[in-house]
């Protein structure tokens, strides 16, 4: 009901009738207010009018309301919001064993546990950031997993760049990056049975209004960005997200129905690695060399100084030049 209020107010520019708004949602003038009153308490800010009825003068930073109102495929048409979450990823996880349908999405204003790959923390302060994981069940093998972080990538790179203008790019494997810095990142996890992946999982972390310095723990100062920090005002996260579950609706048909090529040509325009000097850490491995490409599995495709090329399923990079 929030939801269609908010599309009505955006239909329109000026005021909207109290009696007409009733109408339309058939529901009386008394719960009309009761509305209006909710909306506020979400940082809505809404003129009332005796006369003339309500008007709109500003949306809060985030609104699930409002995000719904702005989704047209798939993914996104079941959002389920939580104030305060362990992890929008475990909770995704177990909403997708419970049967959640495919494009299901988690977001969270909080995470009092957020997850990083290899049991590593994501650092997730209240209220600023995007905190978000979808659910896909896709008719991939499970050795093709990377294809949906690949495609994720890409998905939110994009989705940045059209919601803010920020040309942020992609770290091989799953880093979001400005500047040199980490702006997000990409935790990829999945249920599998022999026929293939049973559901998987894309949890999404973006720094989108949070303060490096006032936010982060010392050890991540150095190595974090947000939108804000990079532009100098606060953004809505509503419409970044928006941008990002169309990116991702575009980029899983492209997958689906072109193959890969096009989302590799895409992920090596925005890629930072590829060309460059690295270090890879992976595992208790080190190896050092140029990133010459990705194979058809989304693995980083190395030349080691010896001329010999080496190819690498998961791991840290390091830019060395
Ligand atoms: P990762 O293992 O590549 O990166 C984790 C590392 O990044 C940490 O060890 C730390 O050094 C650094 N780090 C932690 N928090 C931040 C931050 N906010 N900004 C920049 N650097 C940071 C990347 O793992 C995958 C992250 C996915 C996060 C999403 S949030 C929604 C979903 N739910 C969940 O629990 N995880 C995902």
């Amino acid at each position: 009901m929030l939801n269609k209020i908010i599309k009505m107010f955006k239909e329109k520019d000026g005021f909207l009738s109290g009696e007409e708004m009733s109408k339309r949602l058939g529901i009386t003038r008394a719960a009309v207010w009761k509305k209006i009153v909710a909306l506020r308490e979400k940082g809505y800010e809404i003129e009332g009018s005796t006369a003339k009825g309500y008007r709109l003068l500003k949306t809060p930073e985030f609104s699930v309301e409002e995000l719904r109102t702005l989704i047209r495929g798939d993914i996104g048409r079941e959002i389920i919001f939580f104030e305060s979450i362990g992890s929008t990823n475990t909770a995704a996880l177990e909403l997708a064993e419970k049967g959640a349908p495919h494009g299901t999405v988690v977001i969270a204003d909080r995470q009092t546990k957020g997850k990083g790959r290899l049991g590593r923390t994501w650092v997730s302060p209240p209220k600023k950031n995007i905190y978000m994981s979808v659910i896909l069940r896709p008719e991939l093998e499970p050795k093709d997993a990377t294809l949906l972080t690949i495609m994720t990538a890409v998905s939110c790179a994009k989705g940045v760049m059209k919601s803010t203008g920020l040309k942020a790019e992609i770290k091989w494997p799953n880093d979001l990056m400005i500047s040199n810095k980490k702006l997000g990142g990409i935790l990829t996890e999945m249920k599998s049975d022999p026929d293939g992946i049973v559901f998987a999982v894309i949890g999404i972390g973006i720094n989108v209004n949070s303060k490096t310095k006032k936010d982060f723990p010392p050890d991540i100062q150095g190595i974090a960005t947000s939108i804000k920090e990079e532009l100098g005002k606060i953004q809505s996260r509503t419409f970044i997200i928006a941008e990002i579950l169309k990116e991702l609706e575009h980029w899983y048909k492209v997958l689906l129905t072109e193959g890969r090529k096009p989302l590799f040509d895409e992920w090596k325009r925005l890629s930072s690695t590829l060309g460059r000097k690295v270090r890879v850490t992976a595992g208790d491995n080190v190896f050092t060399g140029v990133a010459e490409d990705i194979d058809k599995g989304g693995m980083l495709i190395l030349r080691l100084p010896s001329g010999m090329l080496k190819k690498i399923s998961s791991g840290d990079v390091t830019m060395l030049r």
